[in-house]
């Protein structure tokens, strides 16, 4: 049985849980990570040597980095899918995989969500947090030109593209950052909440993930 280990909290383990949802795959998830600890045993280190989640375990084989992770899963399980089977197309929907990690990730994450969320209104340090609102307002609307004429990243169909930066879509829109008028790019995530897979593994409130004072 394919294994997710990684708490559903984290938004890379969301990623690799909306692929495996989208794909139907049967699986397990194990609660490693955060609050949850068993990350720096042995045995988990021998798995993923980051000590990061999360780490698939398909029948014995085992793999980190979430995109990675989504990669094998889409090609190994979605060909035609989730995977493009044109070798162009999924060349593209390669590229808007790293562009999320390139040009997002940073300033949607680790700036916006941790300072949110980890750090105490007190501490929160403000100007990075609208800084780095403003460089993914900037980002997103070279997607929302790439969505004025598809539904999805890639034309009519969701692709391992979406899942990749929509993962990331859920805490950009419910975090009091101030975002431009992003039609379409609202218009997409719109229907990504419409999904059942992503309302089950992304759409997770973090208000309880909230430091006392946040
Ligand atoms: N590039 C890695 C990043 C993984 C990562 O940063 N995971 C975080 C959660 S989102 C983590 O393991 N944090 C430590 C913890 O949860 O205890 C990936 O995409 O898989």
């Amino acid at each position: 049985m394919l294994k997710i280990l990684g708490r559903k909290t984290s938004v890379n383990v969301q990623k690799a849980m909306w692929t495996v949802g989208e794909l139907g795959l049967p699986h397990e998830r194990a609660d490693l990570g955060g609050e949850f600890g068993g990350l720096d045993t042995p045995e988990y280190i021998a798995l993923n040597p980051n000590r990061l989640v999360p780490t698939l375990d398909d029948g014995g084989f085992t793999l980190w980095e979430s995109n990675t992770i989504i990669r094998y899963l889409s090609r190994t399980y979605g060909h035609g899918t989730l995977a493009p089977a044109d070798p162009h197309a999924y060349a593209r929907a390669e590229a808007w995989m790293d562009w999320s990690l390139t040009s997002l990730y940073a300033d949607v994450i680790l700036t916006c969500f941790i300072q949110h969320v980890r750090v105490t209104a007190k501490d929160r340090d403000v100007a990075a947090v609208a800084a780095a609102a403003k460089r993914a307002g900037e980002k997103l609307g070279i997607l929302d030109a790439q969505l004025a004429s598809r539904q999805f990243v890639m034309g009519g169909q969701l692709t391992i593209a979406d899942i990749a930066v929509g993962t990331l879509m859920y805490r950009y829109f419910n975090l009091p950052v101030a975002r431009p008028s992003l039609p379409n790019v609202e218009a997409w995530y719109a229907r990504l909440t419409q999904r059942p897979a992503y309302q089950a593994h992304v759409m997770i409130d973090f208000k309880p993930m909230m430091v006392a004072g946040a």
